[in-house]
């Protein structure tokens, strides 16, 4: 399993309803390494740009005034399959259908308010830990029980 960084995002919602010491709690105690962590309110500039492949869908508008309508706690987890494990962590889109246990599934109801973004893939991920992070907000640092945290 190749060691990958994926960018997750706690959003408005999640800010505002106090979630983000249980979102990233779940992150920390799963084994992942937090490399990246910032509060910031998102400019339109970078919220149209985050969500650009969603732009001709009829939800695009609220989504991006609901994703700049407050701070986001915007962060970058690294890991062996920390992309599609955080996709897991975080459940599906729709709340209401998310398994039990995972963060959308336990903590929220309305898809427009689903709490928490996590990349889709490798080459989103990169985009969008480059989009949200200048490279010197990026920390390489070697927790001491770095070995237990890979599957071999
Ligand atoms: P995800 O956040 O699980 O990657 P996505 O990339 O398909 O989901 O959509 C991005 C966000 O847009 C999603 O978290 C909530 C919102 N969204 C998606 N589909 C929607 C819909 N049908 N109605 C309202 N909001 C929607
Ligand atoms: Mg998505």
């Amino acid at each position: 399993m190749d060691v990958e960084r994926t960018f997750v995002a706690i959003k408005p919602d999640g800010v505002q309803r106090g979630l983000i010491s249980e979102i990233l709690g779940r992150f920390e105690r799963k084994g992942f390494k937090l490399i990246a962590l910032k509060q910031l309110r998102p400019s339109r500039d970078l919220a149209e740009k985050h969500y650009g492949v969603h732009r001709d869908r009829p939800f695009f508008e609220g989504l991006v005034e609901f994703i700049t309508s407050g701070p986001v706690v915007a962060m970058v987890w690294e890991g062996d399959g920390v992309i599609a494990s955080a996709r897991t962590l975080i459940g599906a889109t729709k709340p209401l259908e998310a398994n039990p246990g995972t963060i959308r599934g336990d903590l929220a109801v309305n898809i427009g308010r689903n709490v928490i973004h996590g990349s889709d893939g490798i080459e989103t991920a990169a985009f969008e830990i480059g989009l949200w992070f200048e490279p010197s907000e990026i920390n390489d640092w070697m927790p001491s029980d770095q070995s237990w945290r890979s599957e071999s």
